[in-house]
């Protein structure tokens, strides 16, 4: 199978620009989270790599979160594995020691959402078709409380509240106003923008800023670090249960009806 990730570096910049390539909506399945894993490890242990740039390389879409097929009909072990890749993917973006910014070059719901806001800087293409936020209650399940703590940490208590309750995603305007990103670009002009924006956070002492990001996100990580068998159980318990497995099952019922 052709590679799920593709990263390109430039030595002279110190710039990765990682694409997400795994067709048709890069959906977090397992071996896609192993991958970009370890490519983040790669990139993270290069001492010349101080700077990346996450995008996708398929039209209209960032990703579209979590693999539903991973967590459908699955048993509890394969459920467990996932989930376990699932935090690893959260642990490494968001504890990332380099300037990480996210173009996000199309739709990004739920787990795209989250890999979105572990980033320290998000463009998104001004196309009001794209749309991005944790929707998980419109698929009849809650998002993890690491989840909730990273939209907290990038919008607020206030605002976290009513788009986790009502699952809403956001068109590009809207996700501005918010915050939960950071800038409109049109679509060609993303990754340039991004580009440019990384270059003004590597202006900044590397050592400085790193202890800064390490310093503000340390709660948020410790939190999961220290409760992950326990998170990996609630998931297994919660998703394999036979509700859920309704819920998920007539949502992606759902997903291909409206495409027909
Ligand atoms: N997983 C698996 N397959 C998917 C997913 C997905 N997340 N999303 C789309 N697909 C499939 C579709 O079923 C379709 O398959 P097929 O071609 O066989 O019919 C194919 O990908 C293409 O999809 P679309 O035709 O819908 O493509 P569009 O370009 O029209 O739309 C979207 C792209 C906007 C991404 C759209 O597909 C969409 O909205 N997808 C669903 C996104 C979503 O709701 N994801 C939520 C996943 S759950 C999650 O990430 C967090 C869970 C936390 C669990 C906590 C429990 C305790």
């Amino acid at each position: 199978t052709p590679p799920k990730i593709r990263v390109e570096f430039d030595q002279s910049t110190g710039v990765a620009v990682m694409h997400m390539q795994s067709p048709p909506v890069n959906s977090l399945s397992l071996d896609f989270l192993t991958e970009l894993c370890i490519s983040v490890e790669k990139l993270e242990m290069d001492k010349s790599c101080r700077g990346l740039i996450i995008t996708s390389a398929q039209p209209k879409v960032f990703s579209a979160g979590l693999d539903i097929t991973e967590m459908y009909g699955k048993s509890p072990e394969h459920c467990g594995a996932f989930w376990r890749s699932v935090q690893e993917m959260w642990l490494k973006l968001y504890g990332s020691n380099m300037v990480t910014v996210a173009a996000i070059n199309g739709s990004s719901p739920a787990g795209g959402c989250l890999m979105a806001m572990t980033c320290d800087y998000r463009i998104m293409a001004d196309n009001p078709r794209y749309n991005i936020g944790l929707n998980e209650t419109q698929l009849g399940i809650v998002a993890p409380f690491w989840f909730m703590d990273t939209m907290k940490n990038t919008v607020g208590q206030r605002t976290t509240e009513m788009a986790l309750q009502l699952g809403l995603l956001y068109k590009p305007a809207d996700a501005l106003k918010i915050g939960l990103v950071d800038q409109l670009e049109p679509e060609d002009q993303v990754i340039a923008a991004a580009t440019q924006t990384i270059s003004r956070w590597l202006a900044i002492p590397d050592h400085a800023r790193q202890i800064t990001k390490s310093m503000m996100r340390k709660k948020t990580i410790d939190k999961l670090t220290s409760n992950r068998e326990s998170d990996i159980q609630y998931f297994v318990n919660f998703i394999t249960k036979d509700s859920i497995q309704k819920s998920l099952g007539g949502y992606m019922e759902m997903l291909k009806k409206r495409k027909a």
